[in-house]
């Protein structure tokens, strides 16, 4: 346990440390090369990365149709039925984020507008690995549809058979996904932002990955004849904040939900309470030895870490410091603790909201900025599937009215060619006032 108020300002940063992202040069080089073989070779290189990495032997990339009805149809009624629950909330939650258009006149005779409209083209990717997650498909698949992109690509690693998971076919087809791809990594990464044979080029690339997607998504996204990405990504984290109020087991089973998502997930306790603390480390010993993976889980628990502050206030300061991408409140009268709340990814509420339900149902996504970036980096949502421009008309009156300010400011930054366009038009108008 870390008693807070007894560490100074560089180990209390310490203590706050995330595992250093391995983005080493060898990492750099490999992905590097993984693409300029895609842009070279297409196709053909995607396919035999697949066969070295996925173990699947394909003569195509590309899922057909009749192949994902048949898995999509062999889920059990249950998953379906409960995918179909999670997809009604996650489409209610993001059709509610419809931004509306602006058409505002700024002074008499000038119009400026900003519109919306939907990306043209958008990649998914849903990580293979040890657990797969048809959630993913949905939390990506869900508000491109809603934002209603043209097309929709899906890429996610083969099995050693050259099929998917089941459930992930299920969630795609529900979410309009007419495009799956079979390839992971940072293949499958270099040939949704620069095309192949099979796979048309995309505008925008989301989703989690390895480190190896997380660095090709960087690489991709500094070429300009690349594709843009949706956020800079680290391991998953959670940090709880929980006091004397709060139930021991759930507090224990929130960090675990962490844990198990990978031997890197960050879990974070901070209380005001030692007995909350000391309870939950014995509860989280009693949860582990429970589940199925709790090799994962158990390894990542090794970096947990326990933290006492002196204060609530404290605790909410130190979950303000760390910026957590999932922050589970578990204090009394969570809502006034929101007051003071100021960086996450995104917050769960009072005893009845584990992080399970954003993962998988309530509406909200689960795509989030880790790593600290939710200091200036925002939760996925729909405008992340859409692009924001603007329009302008000015009428003769207008013109009059605004020329002689632009006229100023052209001069005052001596271009010439922008006072005069400016300069011409007020000449034609009083032209026009004297005929
Ligand atoms: N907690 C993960 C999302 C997830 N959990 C998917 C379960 N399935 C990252 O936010
Ligand atoms: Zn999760």
């Amino acid at each position: 346990m870390i008693i807070w108020s007894e560490l100074n300002s560089a180990d209390q940063q310490a203590a706050l440390g995330r595992p250093a992202v391995t983005n080493s040069a060898t990492l750099r080089e490999t992905v590097g090369n993984i693409i300029a073989q895609v842009r070279q070779q297409g196709d053909e290189a995607v396919l035999s990365l697949t066969q070295k990495f996925d173990c699947a032997d394909l003569s195509s990339l590309i899922l057909d149709q009749q192949t994902l009805t048949r898995l999509a149809d062999a889920v059990t009624d249950e998953v379906k039925a409960a995918i179909d629950t999670a997809y009604d909330n996650i489409v209610a939650f993001h059709e509610a984020q419809r931004p509306d258009d602006i058409t505002l006149t700024t002074s008499p005779g000038v119009v400026c507008e900003q519109r919306f409209t939907a990306l043209d083209a958008v990649g998914l990717y849903i990580p293979g690995g040890s657990a797969p997650l048809p959630s993913t498909a949905l939390m990506l698949g869900v508000p491109a549809k809603v934002a209603g992109c043209a097309r929709k690509v899906l890429c996610t690693p083969p099995n050693a058979q050259g099929e998917i998971a089941p459930e992930i076919a299920y969630a795609a087809r529900k979410s309009g996904i007419t495009e799956v791809y079979l390839c992971g990594g940072a293949q499958a990464i270099a040939a949704m932002a620069f095309g192949t044979e099979s796979i048309v080029k995309v505008d925008k690339i989301f989703g989690p990955g390895n480190s190896f997607v997380t660095e090709a998504k960087q690489q991709v996204s500094l070429s300009p004849e690349g594709a843009a990405i949706d956020m800079p990504a680290g391991p998953s984290e959670v940090l709880v904040l929980a006091d004397g109020t709060a139930d021991p087991a759930f507090v224990a089973s929130d960090l675990l939900s962490q844990a198990e998502h990978g031997p890197d997930s960050q879990a974070i306790l901070v209380s005001p309470s030692e007995a909350l603390i000391t309870k939950t480390k014995s509860e989280v010993e009693q949860q582990l030895a429970k589940l199925s993976r709790t090799a994962i889980a158990r390894e990542a628990m090794k970096n947990a870490r326990y933290i006492l502050t002196e204060s609530r206030q404290q605790a909410i300061e130190v979950s303000n410091q760390y910026a957590p991408e999932h922050l589970i409140v578990q204090l009394d009268a969570p809502r006034e603790a929101m007051a003071h709340i100021k960086y996450a990814g995104s917050v769960f509420l009072g005893p009845w909201t584990p992080e399970s339900a954003g993962d998988y149902a309530s509406g909200t996504n689960h795509v989030l900025p880790t790593y600290g970036y939710a200091r200036n980096y925002s939760s996925l949502g729909l405008l992340d599937f859409m692009r924001r421009y603007t329009v302008q008309e000015v009428s003769g009156e207008g013109m009059r009215n605004l020329g002689p300010t632009i006229i100023t400011l052209a001069n005052a930054e001596g271009l010439d060619a922008h006072s005069e366009a400016v300069a011409l038009r007020l000449a034609a108008l009083k032209d026009n006032d004297n005929e």
